[in-house]
């Protein structure tokens, strides 16, 4: 992984995109195992007043004591597996953050999906940089400037890595939309540093 020192790509200010992070067979390796070996859940979620399952799989894992509510979500928080261990302190070494947790979540197909949002829980602090892995199915990542409406969007390829960080949050959502004919799963880590 290289630091995100470069702007390579059309991406807005805090948004940077490296294709080849992890290599074609690591990253099918990784998401069978992942696939398997998670405990998988699809909590409740409550949007304007209605509560109803999260159109995906998540699975919480953090350091003792984090303490994070997603979306309204309270989330089980599951131990590190030995290989996420080992690449949370490779990218916390990299881009020298100490993340000490990660959301993953499982879009089993198209239908899954992850609406307009920003990462800006207060537990994340007011710049926080999340690690964004992907593995599996290519899915479009939809980018929305929050005052402009401006909106972007970058294919999200397996063994990616896309970096927020700066005012990323702050400025704009993100969302993954759904793909109706789009019949294989995706996994997408996301790593955290909780304050
Ligand atoms: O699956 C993705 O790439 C998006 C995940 C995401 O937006 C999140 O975990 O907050």
């Amino acid at each position: 992984m290289q630091q995100p020192n470069a702007k390579p790509n059309h991406l807005p200010e805090g948004f940077y995109y490296q294709q080849k992070a992890l290599s074609a067979q690591k990253s099918l390796d990784l998401f069978y195992f992942l696939q398997q070996h998670l405990n998988w859940q699809q909590p409740n979620i409550t949007v304007f007043g209605k509560t109803h399952p999260i159109p995906r799989l998540q699975c919480f894992i953090a350091d003792e004591q984090i303490n994070y509510a997603y979306s309204g979500t309270q989330l089980v928080v599951e131990p590190w597996p030995e290989v996420l261990d080992a690449m949370r302190k490779r990218l916390s070494q990299q881009l020298r953050i100490p993340f000490n947790a990660l959301l993953v979540n499982l879009y089993r197909d198209g239908q899954d999906c992850m609406g307009w949002h920003s990462d800006d829980e207060k537990e994340l602090g007011e710049q926080p940089t999340i690690a964004s892995i992907s593995l599996g199915a290519e899915r479009i990542f939809k980018i929305k400037h929050k005052h402009s409406n401006e909106k972007q969007s970058i294919v999200l390829q397996s063994g990616s890595c896309l970096i927020m960080n700066g005012f990323s949050q702050r400025d704009y959502q993100h969302s993954l939309p759904k793909q109706q004919k789009l019949m294989h799963p995706r996994i997408n880590l996301t790593f955290r540093s909780i304050i």
